[in-house]
């Protein structure tokens, strides 16, 4: 084979690539390059095969998946540590060998009839002593596409590995094709799906899968399961976080970080266009944070990423204006609605949908079906550079400061729309207390609520017992003014009638400026029980008739919500940290008196 271009200062890089086209015997070898002419000739390459619809945006196309492959797989995703008791009891285990036997079983010939694909990637800005970089190896051509949006891919990427540490990743959608057998238009093998992680290797193998967090190997397996682990050993945070700059009408700014489940508004708070008058809000990154202290004691974040895969219902010109711009070109999309003129549609994009659509499933679709036209979890892949409140720091080397952490989930009913924590213990106690109703970002009954503590239940990739205690730790390792105060967050509370009672999206700001206001020591609060409640928010132009609900703590509800994170907190036994084991007595006997 000819190497295209040079990869001999990491022969370690260059072992897994030939052990790896041994083992899964691709008919070619295709070494990604990240150039824009690859780019094209793979979309034409896609549009060709029907794989790939070219809309009538600039360089961007439609793909509908396999209606069985639709969103992440919790029930198929493991972490293979040496020990059991490492992957926690909210984790899958297999013993690593068992479980590389079986990989190796599944992905022998796998790619037989298919190309294989070697993308060299960086996690992080170039540069930066906080990025990492990888390889996945995959068979999908939409992966690679995705890939050279959602990460910085290529030959660039190449000169970080500095013949050091890489996270090798392995992915196939396990369809080996003989000799002169047709493709079908999304393969994938629901049947034989896993997703698996080996902690101690910082390896990752995925199989079955060509969606999203399954596949895209260097998002959730890479920048938050293995980097879990990284930061454990090395004393930082990977968190499923968004990064957001806010700036005053006095031009003062500050960053937030802010951690709400899959599906619960990330996205959306970080590209948020302020509704109130002088107050600006600015992107770093709308997924995850990469967290570590700098000399003067305080925490800086990078996002890891370079583009944004985000949930597509819902994004509207009046709720989203940025995201709309940012999805005007170059954009993948994926399980939305085709027009009849080459656009995409989506509920929510505007208030009566077309005459005639091809839905996700690729069908007819008319104006008043019960089905909806694009699924719950169609996303776009867009990249970050594109959107118009990206932040000027967004590339800085040393990421920003963080002087806010958010957490937050989906929450009709219980959880006021904000309140602070007394100090960092007890917000590390409210981050392991989140619990949130089920999306449609994973398998599942939509609507249950779930505990999703720090919103890493499905990405954290040791013992999470273990990583409540490394949350503790890293509050002891600067002083209590340096920390980043910590707040908790619900956009969602909801009146007898199913209606929101906040009206959300760019009116978000209006808490932003309340926590914007407590990290400089000002802005009214009232002590509660479960923390200190902002005595009202700033209002102007805005009806305050559901202020006070939205703002109550309503002490029935909130035994019920006690009994509840006992009954939640009791599955880690003897590794739930004393610290939590003590906050959550306190606040008990704050809110039942014993
Ligand atoms: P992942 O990409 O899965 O991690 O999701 P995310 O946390 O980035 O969520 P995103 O911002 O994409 O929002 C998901 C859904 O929540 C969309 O349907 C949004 O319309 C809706 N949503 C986001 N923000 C708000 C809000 O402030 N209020 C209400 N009511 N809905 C919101
Ligand atoms: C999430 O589910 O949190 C996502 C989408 O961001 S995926 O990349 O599919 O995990
Ligand atoms: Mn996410």
């Amino acid at each position: 084979m000819k190497w295209d271009f040079d990869w001999s200062n990491n022969p370690q890089a260059i072992s897994f690539v030939q052990n790896t086209i041994f083992l899964c015997k691709p008919k070619n070898v295709h070494l990604c390059e990240g150039t824009k002419e690859e780019y094209a000739s793979l979309c034409q390459l896609l549009v060709n095969q029907n794989k790939a619809i070219a809309l009538k945006r600039p360089n961007s196309y439609l793909f509908f998946s396999d209606p069985e492959d639709v969103a992440r797989v919790e029930g198929c995703t493991y972490i293979c540590s040496k020990e059991e008791r490492d992957a926690g009891p909210t984790n899958h285990w297999v013993q690593p060998k068992l479980m590389k036997k079986k990989l190796k079983d599944l992905f022998s010939g796998c790619m037989q009839g298919r190309t294989m694909y070697v993308l060299p990637y960086c996690m992080g800005p170039y540069g930066s002593d906080k990025a990492k970089v990888g390889i996945e190896i995959t068979d999908s051509p939409y992966v690679v596409l995705s890939m050279a949006i959602m990460t910085r891919m290529g030959k660039r990427a190449l000169q970080e590995f500095r013949g050091g540490f890489f996270v090798p990743g392995i992915h196939s959608v396990g369809v080996p094709l003989k000799k002169g057998e047709a493709d079908v238009l999304w393969p994938c093998n629901p049947k034989n799906r896993l997703i698996v992680h080996f902690p101690e290797e910082r390896s990752i193998w995925s199989f079955g899968s060509g969606y999203g967090g399954n596949a895209l190997l260097g998002k959730k397996c890479f920048a938050l399961r293995i980097a879990s682990v990284l930061a454990r050993d090395e004393g930082w945070l990977a968190e499923h976080m968004l990064i957001l700059g806010i700036t005053n009408p006095q031009g003062k700014k500050k960053y937030i970080a802010a951690a709400f489940p899959s599906s619960c508004g990330k996205t959306n708070l970080a590209t948020m266009t302020s509704t109130l008058p002088g107050w600006k809000v600015e992107l770093i990154g709308d997924d995850i944070a990469w967290m570590k202290f700098a000399k003067d004691g305080r925490f800086y974040a990078i996002n890891p990423e370079y583009g944004m895969f985000g949930v597509m219902p819902g994004i509207s010109m009046r709720d989203n204006p940025n995201i709309m711009h940012t999805i005007s070109k170059n954009t993948l999309f994926t399980n939305v609605a085709l027009t009849k003129d080459r656009d995409v549609w989506w509920e929510g994009l505007t208030e009566k949908p077309p005459l005639h659509l091809t839905s996700w499933l690729g069908e007819r679709w008319i104006q008043g079906s019960k089905t909806p036209a694009a699924h719950l979890n169609a996303r776009f892949t867009t990249p970050i550079r594109q959107c118009p409140n990206l932040d000027p720091a967004f590339e800085n080397l040393d990421g920003v400061p963080i002087s806010a952490i958010l957490f937050g989930g989906r929450r009709s009913s219980t959880v006021p729309l904000v309140y602070q924590s007394f100090n960092w213990k007890h917000g590390v106690f409210l981050g392991a207390s989140v619990s949130s109703e089920r999306t449609a970002a994973a398998e599942g009954a939509l609507g249950k609520l779930r505990h999703d503590p720090f919103s890493m239940l499905p990405f954290c990739g040791y013992n999470m017992g273990d990583y409540f205690a490394h949350w503790l730790k890293m509050g002891t390792k600067t002083s209590a003014d340096k920390l980043p105060k910590i707040f908790y967050v619900n956009w969602f509370q909801k009146d007898t009638n199913g209606k929101f009672l906040w009206p959300g999206f760019g009116e978000n700001i209006r808490v932003l400026q309340w926590i914007f206001e407590r990290c400089d020591g000002e802005g009214s609060f009232e002590k509660t029980p479960i923390g200190f409640l902002p005595k009202t928010l700033n209002m102007q132009g805005l009806s305050a008739n559901n202020l006070s609900k939205l703002l109550h703590v309503d002490i029935p509800l909130w035994k019920k919500e006690v009994q509840e994170m006992e009954e939640f907190f009791a599955v880690f036994e003897g590794d739930l940290p004393q610290g939590l084991v003590d906050e959550l007595r306190e606040l008990k006997k704050r809110i039942c008196g014993s």
